[in-house]
């Protein structure tokens, strides 16, 4: 490794850190055969549903010159959006953490173009591409591959300094940089809360996740009614389930975010029951304008409401 590609990689990293992320790793773009292996078992279990995207570009996953015509280097950052003690407290109805703020995509994906520009200010211009969860980029396995964490039982990145409660993005180019220190040991040693705290046994052995049976799934991707035997597990979750994660121990080192952007807004943070369950469209699009919460519509989240509502109905 060269003095000058030490100091590219030292630069970056103190840039990424100065832009918000919490941490920054550097891999060498090569093929990840042992991911691609395990990807592949899991899809021809079904464990994916219905979401057939992940059937495709199954090499592009974990071959980046694949994705990125000479790519060398895999940047690999962290973005922390644990609330701390923001919650929705005038309602029953659950929201997973990640979905209080803003649109993570957005906001992940302009800053790693700032840090494309910070890059290319130095080395001129590069191929490159940013991404984060979008794109068929193994996010966990890349991140974990920069040294940034280990992949947990419960199939998330923990971070052994910050748990598990950050996103992950990824900048992809042909520059040549200094690698930094390799992945994390395994830390979850003989725990098993996760899987014995997952209501509907989504997590069917450790790191193997059944996404038909994961509340996460079913009330943001699957299309259609949710599975009537599963009603009672849903508790009041509506968007997302983040139960795996507050049961992890590692967890305890989560530090709450300073991200505008990610700061429940005051129109969400006022909704009671009776908002929830009466909410009509327009009051949806006021509520979640620019959140994720879009991705499962306005029906979808109808939808999540009405099954657990009836779920609370039945129980008291
Ligand atoms: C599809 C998807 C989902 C699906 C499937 C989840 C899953 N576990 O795969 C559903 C809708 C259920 C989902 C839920 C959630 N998701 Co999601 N999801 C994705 C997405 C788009 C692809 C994941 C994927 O490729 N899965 C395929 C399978 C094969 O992965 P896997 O089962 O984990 O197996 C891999 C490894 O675990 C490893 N492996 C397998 N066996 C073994 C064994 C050992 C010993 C080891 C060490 C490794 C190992 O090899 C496999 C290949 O790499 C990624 C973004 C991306 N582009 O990567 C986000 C992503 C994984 N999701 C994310 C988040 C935040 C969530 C939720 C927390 C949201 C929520 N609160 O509801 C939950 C968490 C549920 C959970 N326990 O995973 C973050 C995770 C951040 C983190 N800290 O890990 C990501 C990275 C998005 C992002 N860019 O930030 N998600
Ligand atoms: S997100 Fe919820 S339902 Fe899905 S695996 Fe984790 S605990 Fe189980
Ligand atoms: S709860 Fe325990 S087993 Fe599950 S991911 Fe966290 S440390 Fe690992």
């Amino acid at each position: 490794m060269s003095e000058k590609q030490l100091l590219h990689t030292d630069m970056i990293v103190s840039k990424a850190l100065e832009l918000g992320f919490s941490a920054c790793g550097i891999s060498e773009a090569r093929a990840l055969p042992d991911h691609a292996e395990k990807m592949d078992q899991w899809l021809t279990l079904g464990n994916q549903g219905t979401m057939s995207y992940l059937e495709r570009n199954r090499e592009k996953r974990t071959n980046p010159a694949l994705l990125v015509e000479g790519a060398r280097s895999v940047i690999s950052v962290l973005f922390n959006y644990f609330p701390g003690g923001d919650a929705l407290t005038e309602s029953r109805y659950k929201l997973s953490k990640y979905a209080y703020g803003k649109d993570y995509h957005q906001v992940i994906r302009d800053r790693l173009r700032v840090l494309q520009h910070f890059i290319e200010s130095f080395t001129g211009p590069i191929e490159a591409r940013v991404f984060t969860d979008s794109a068929p980029v193994l996010d966990r396995a890349w991140a974990q591959k920069s040294g940034l964490g280990f992949i947990g039982k419960n199939t998330c990145l923990i971070n052994p300094r910050m748990g598990s409660f950050f996103f992950i993005g990824h900048l992809i180019s042909t520059l040549e940089l200094a690698e930094t220190p390799a992945s994390i040991t395994d830390y979850c040693g003989t725990c098993r809360r996760c899987l014995d705290a997952c209501p509907t046994g989504a997590l069917v052995d450790a790191h193997q996740l059944d996404a038909r049976k994961c509340i996460s799934y079913l009330t943001i991707e699957h299309k259609g009614p949710l599975p009537a035997a599963m009603q009672p597990q849903f508790d009041h979750w509506i968007f997302g389930c983040d139960i795996c994660q507050d049961v992890c121990p590692w967890n305890r080192f989560s530090k709450t975010h300073d991200e505008p952007l990610f700061v429940m807004s005051e129109a969400l943070r006022a909704m009671k029951d009776a908002d929830w369950e009466q909410m009509d469209e327009e009051r949806f699009r006021l509520v979640f304008k620019g959140s994720a919460v879009k991705r499962t519509g306005f029906d979808g989240l109808k939808r999540n409401i009405a099954f657990v509502q009836q779920n609370t109905d039945k129980s008291t």
